[in-house]
């Protein structure tokens, strides 16, 4: 996990700021009680409108979830980002 943490950080760091709005944009779609915290309910939720069985997998959330406070601040879900967009698998 900690290497697909590193790439995704880096893959972000060089992303076009449109791509970095799209980023935030899909944050504050995922995060319905506008927190500023991804908790599972609001993961499952967003994710379950692609029909990813992969991506709602909890020990997904649990993985991402790296200070392990049981949601996923913007930093953490930037690695989920990463999955989406580049397709990359995980395990
Ligand atoms: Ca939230
Ligand atoms: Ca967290």
């Amino acid at each position: 996990m900690e290497e697909i943490r590193r790439a995704a950080e880096a893959y972000y760091e060089n992303l076009s700021d449109e791509k970095k709005r799209n980023a935030r944009f899909s944050f504050s779609e995922m995060d319905k009680n506008e927190d500023g915290q991804i908790n599972l309910d609001e993961y499952v939720e967003y994710l379950k409108k692609d029909n990813n069985t992969v991506l709602t997998n909890p020990s997904l959330f649990t993985a991402l979830d790296e200070d392990g406070n049981g949601s996923l601040d913007f930093k953490e879900t930037i690695v989920l980002y990463y999955i989406m967009q580049s397709g990359r698998a995980l395990f």
